[in-house]
């Protein structure tokens, strides 16, 4: 692919993607130049209220710090408020509608994966030379034929529904088209996933698609492993009071892993040649904040 044809593949998924920030983004010399390496990290159900970014209740100090160093975005739509039509115009920049994405792929609502026929940004810039990955959620499609590896992913480690146990996944989590699993608390695996691709890769372009679970449900930070695990008792499963906290805690996990993929790419000395886009897929539930903006996850009503 010649060298304009990145920067349009670029320049597509920039329109689509940014949300929050974007860092690190500068002249660097030869040929390179032209193949930056990019990075979107996207959050799964982050309300637009609860990250100190946007003034809110949770302390991010590394998202303030890609905003601060680079650029933040205060009028960001995503493409649906759920999860796979978001992602599906993510990877094709279409309307979720002409990929067959309407609504978040589930078994009960007989909706469809994404077909291996679409043209994705992962298969675009793979044609243009770049290692891509996946690491982490997957949500639009389960079979074989809708698996990322089928659309231009190089490496894919993760899981393939709209959620998983962020400590227990030794079923649904996968490497390419095989369950195989990677011990430990998800959001954690995916961003030692992360750090490890942009060590592997420095020395050529590349294109990552770090997809978190958090701060999706089930409630769960790190110090709630199985062996942790106590009853919830009756009627408190979805008390704010008793899931507020934790969800707190699982945003400061993203927001450290967050700040370890920057390490890594500062330590690799890719900051002038790699753009770093982070942004939610759409707003929160219960525990969460959508402040200033009114309703949540699941409706589209924003003012
Ligand atoms: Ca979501």
């Amino acid at each position: 692919m010649r060298s304009v044809d990145v920067m349009e593949c670029l320049r597509w998924a920039v329109l689509v993607v940014w949300m929050m920030g974007v860092w690190g983004v500068g002249e660097a010399k030869g040929e390179e130049a032209v193949k930056p390496n990019v990075i979107v990290i996207m959050a799964d159900d982050l309300g637009y209220g609860d990250t100190s970014v946007y003034g809110g209740w949770v302390k991010t100090p590394h998202l303030d710090r890609m905003a601060k160093e680079g650029l933040k975005f205060l009028d960001f739509h995503s493409n649906s408020s759920v999860c796979s039509p978001t992602r599906a115009a993510f990877m094709t920049g279409r309307y979720q509608q002409r990929v067959g994405i309407v609504d978040v792929v589930a078994r009960h609502l007989d909706t469809p994966g994404l077909d291996a026929g679409e043209l994705t940004i992962s298969k675009a810039l793979k044609g243009a030379g770049y290692r891509t990955a996946l690491f982490g959620k997957w949500h639009l499609g389960t079979k074989a034929k809708h698996n990322p590896v089928k659309h231009g992913f190089d490496e894919f480690r993760g899981y393939l529904s709209g959620y998983i146990d962020y400590h227990n996944h030794k079923r649904s989590w996968l490497n390419g088209l095989k369950v195989e699993d990677q011990e430990g608390y998800s959001t954690h695996v995916i961003t030692k996933n992360a750090v490890r691709f942009i060590r592997e890769n420095k020395e050529r372009p590349f294109f990552m698609f770090v997809a978190h679970e958090a701060v999706h449900l089930p409630f769960q930070t790190p110090a709630d492993t199985l062996e942790n695990r106590k009853p919830i008792p009756k009627g408190e499963r979805w008390s704010r009071k008793r899931i507020r906290p934790k969800y707190k805690i699982m945003l400061e996990e993203m927001d450290k892993g967050i700040g370890e993929i920057m390490d890594a790419v500062k330590k690799h000395g890719m900051l002038d040649r790699t753009f770093v886009m982070f942004l939610s897929d759409n707003g929160a539930i219960g525990a969460g904040s959508n402040k200033p903006l009114t309703t949540c996850l699941i409706t589209s009503w924003v003012c």
